[in-house]
């Protein structure tokens, strides 16, 4: 099949040819065994076939109709495994960017140890193979971005084990949708990216700026930057603004209704309730909000360069 048009990414010929290949056989099936049936309909009803006859089996038809199928199924096997196989087949020279995935959110890790989420998106060089460790946290999602025709499964693995994974090379500059395509909860919804295609200079601008902004946050307010690459914002905000969890704003110091074991009780926020919420999310659910927030690794000094961050959030 020779369609013009400007793919976005080196597997969408292929994918393409086998999805219309299967197309154009269903169709073909479709007119022939209708046009069949109309023809009987028509030369076997009871005006023009007034007596009935009885068929008991015809061996001809029955290889015909054996034969036929089997060839059309190998045929379209054959095709699907050639794209399959370029799917899983990394090249040798392909950028690692990691994706790791969450309920509900996306990471991703630049070779230079940059940390991004689902707000930001993934930021990819055009023409540039890009192998993608895939790693789930919690439960099974699927890395999906329909313009570059892949799909891939990101399933949570035991230590040791290694993670499923795909590439992509995207030929064509501009942003794209990613999103989760494995139901996996509540807030499936809310796994929806972008993957953003620059040029090689301009990927290379782009990862210069973003490493160096985030290294200036990160000596200036390591909370706050760590809010960012680690997600929290895509959840919490600073302005007072109620997302799928409560705001960080005014967080500090005020009292509030949680729920511990099923039982009610009035806190006050502190540092060792802002901890265990954050290392333990489970334990004290906020009232009025779903128990919706993951467990994220986060170290120690992590954990207290965020509370400083929400400390200052409620001064
Ligand atoms: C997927 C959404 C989500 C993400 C991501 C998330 N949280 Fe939460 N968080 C929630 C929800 C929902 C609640 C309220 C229910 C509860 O208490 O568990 C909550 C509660 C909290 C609380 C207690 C708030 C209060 O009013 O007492 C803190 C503190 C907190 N989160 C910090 C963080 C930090 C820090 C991060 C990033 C490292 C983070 N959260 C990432 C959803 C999220
Ligand atoms: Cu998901």
């Amino acid at each position: 099949m020779n369609v013009n048009y400007n793919p976005a990414s080196v597997f969408n010929q292929d994918v393409d040819f086998s999805f219309y290949l299967i197309f154009m056989i269903s169709i073909l099936c479709l007119v022939g065994i209708t046009g069949f049936m109309v023809f009987s309909i028509i030369k076997y009803n009871r005006k023009n076939n007034p007596k009935p006859s009885n068929l008991e089996g015809h061996t001809g038809l029955e290889i015909v109709w054996t034969i036929i199928p089997t060839i059309l199924v190998m045929f379209i096997f054959y095709f699907g495994v050639q794209g399959f196989l370029k799917m899983r087949n990394v090249p040798e020279d392909a950028m690692e960017i990691k994706v790791e995935a969450g309920m509900w959110w996306w990471k991703f890790t630049y070779p230079n140890g940059l940390e991004q989420s689902t707000a930001q998106g993934m930021t990819v060089p055009a023409d540039t193979p890009i192998y993608l460790p895939l790693h789930s946290v919690d439960v099974v999602h699927s890395f999906y971005v329909p313009a570059f025709r892949v799909k891939m499964d990101v399933v949570p693995k035991p230590a040791g084990v290694k993670d499923n994974y795909t590439w992509f090379e995207a030929s064509q500059i501009g942003s794209f949708d990613l999103f989760c395509a494995e139901y996996c909860g509540v807030n499936h919804a809310q796994m929806i990216s972008k993957v953003h295609v620059l040029t090689k200079p301009d990927y290379q601008a782009w990862l210069d700026q973003q490493t160096a902004d985030h290294e200036k946050l990160l000596a200036k307010n390591p909370g706050k930057a760590l809010t960012i690459s680690k997600g929290c914002i895509a959840c919490h905000s600073t302005d007072g603004t109620k997302l799928i969890g409560p705001s960080f704003k005014g967080l500090f110091g005020k009292t509030e209704t949680v729920v511990t074991d099923g039982v009610d009780r009035e806190i006050t926020v502190d540092e060792a309730y802002l901890k265990r919420s954050i290392m333990e999310p489970a334990k004290d659910i906020v009232k009025g909000y779903q128990p919706l927030m993951p467990p994220l690794p986060l170290t120690a000094e992590e954990v207290a360069a965020i509370i400083e961050h929400i400390k200052e959030l409620s001064e």
